[in-house]
């Protein structure tokens, strides 16, 4: 894979996965949205990531969008812009492996967008979050009005929406945006141990219960139940599910493939 703003990493079936911009906080331009696009639709094929977690290079998870190129779009190259973005946003989230931001610094606008897009965030206690686009004449572009009010609830999403308000890592937490803030020195270690005990299960399960929660959250319950039956239904047709039920009747830790 030929990434220049990202570094990838793989060890031990866990991907990490670095924004590689520090001169500009990590900012996200045009190559780096279609460069995470192209990284999903490769990390979605490679068996070796089992787990993939992202991260930003140096002090920041990303500060946002890459304001000097948005500075001089119009209508039209701001649409296409906002496409690029929400495209790779999408594709983070429906990655068929779990994602966990490991949100090292700034997760402003865009960044903020990005950590969204993950299924688990854990943040240091150094973070900062925040949707400043209103203060630069704009709304979020990311899809972030559309996955902050799904995770912290409308009224909170408003607030931080409307005021542009950059909040710590503790207050993150106490509205539910954040799984969890640890010490700087402590993030990776934090990030890597949940990593594993994620990795340790079910490939297949994992990725079809993060698939039967993405889709049922966005639709009504009873369609919601029925995403899960299915599911479910699919999972005894694969090895995992033989092996882990073999292996729990032979008291016997299981072999995952
Ligand atoms: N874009 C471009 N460059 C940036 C960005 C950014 N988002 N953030 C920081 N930088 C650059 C700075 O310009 C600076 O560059 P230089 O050294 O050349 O002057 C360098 O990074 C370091 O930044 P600072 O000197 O400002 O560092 P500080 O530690 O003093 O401040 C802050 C850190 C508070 C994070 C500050 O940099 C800041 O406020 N950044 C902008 C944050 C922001 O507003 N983010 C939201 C952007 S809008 C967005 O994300 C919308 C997404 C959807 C778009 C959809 C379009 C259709």
């Amino acid at each position: 894979m030929n990434l220049e703003n990202l570094l990838l990493k793989v060890e031990n079936g866990i991907g990490i996965l670095s924004v590689n911009r520090p001169k500009v906080l990590n900012a996200l331009d045009s190559q780096v949205l279609k460069e995470i696009s192209m990284a999903m639709d490769e990390i979605a094929q490679d068996d070796s990531i089992r787990v993939l977690v992202i991260t930003g290079e140096g002090k920041s998870f990303v500060a946002g969008a890459d304001i000097e190129e948005m500075s001089v779009l119009n209508a039209v190259e701001g649409a296409v812009f906002g496409e690029v973005g929400m495209t790779a946003m999408r594709k983070v989230e429906l990655l068929p492996k779990p994602v966990i931001a490991a949100v090292n610094g700034f997760a402003l606008g865009g960044g903020c967008e990005l950590a969204l897009a993950c299924d688990i965030r854990i943040a240091s206690s150094k973070a900062k979050f925040g949707q400043p686009e209103v203060g630069l004449g704009i709304t979020p572009g990311f899809s972030g009005t559309q996955r902050l009010p799904r995770v912290v609830g409308a009224a909170k999403a408003k607030e931080l929406i409307f005021t542009g308000e950059i909040i710590d890592a503790k207050k993150a937490l106490e509205i539910g945006l954040v799984n969890d803030v640890v010490e700087p020195e402590e993030l990776m270690d934090k990030v890597l141990e949940l990593a594993g005990k994620i990795a340790k299960n079910s490939k297949s399960a994992v990725s079809m219960a993060k698939e039967a929660i993405n889709r049922g959250i966005e639709t009504d319950i009873e369609t919601g139940i029925n995403i899960e039956k299915n599911l479910f239904g699919l999972c005894f047709s694969t090895a995992d599910q033989k092996e882990g039920m073999k292996a729990f009747l032979e008291k016997r830790p299981p072999q995952f493939g």
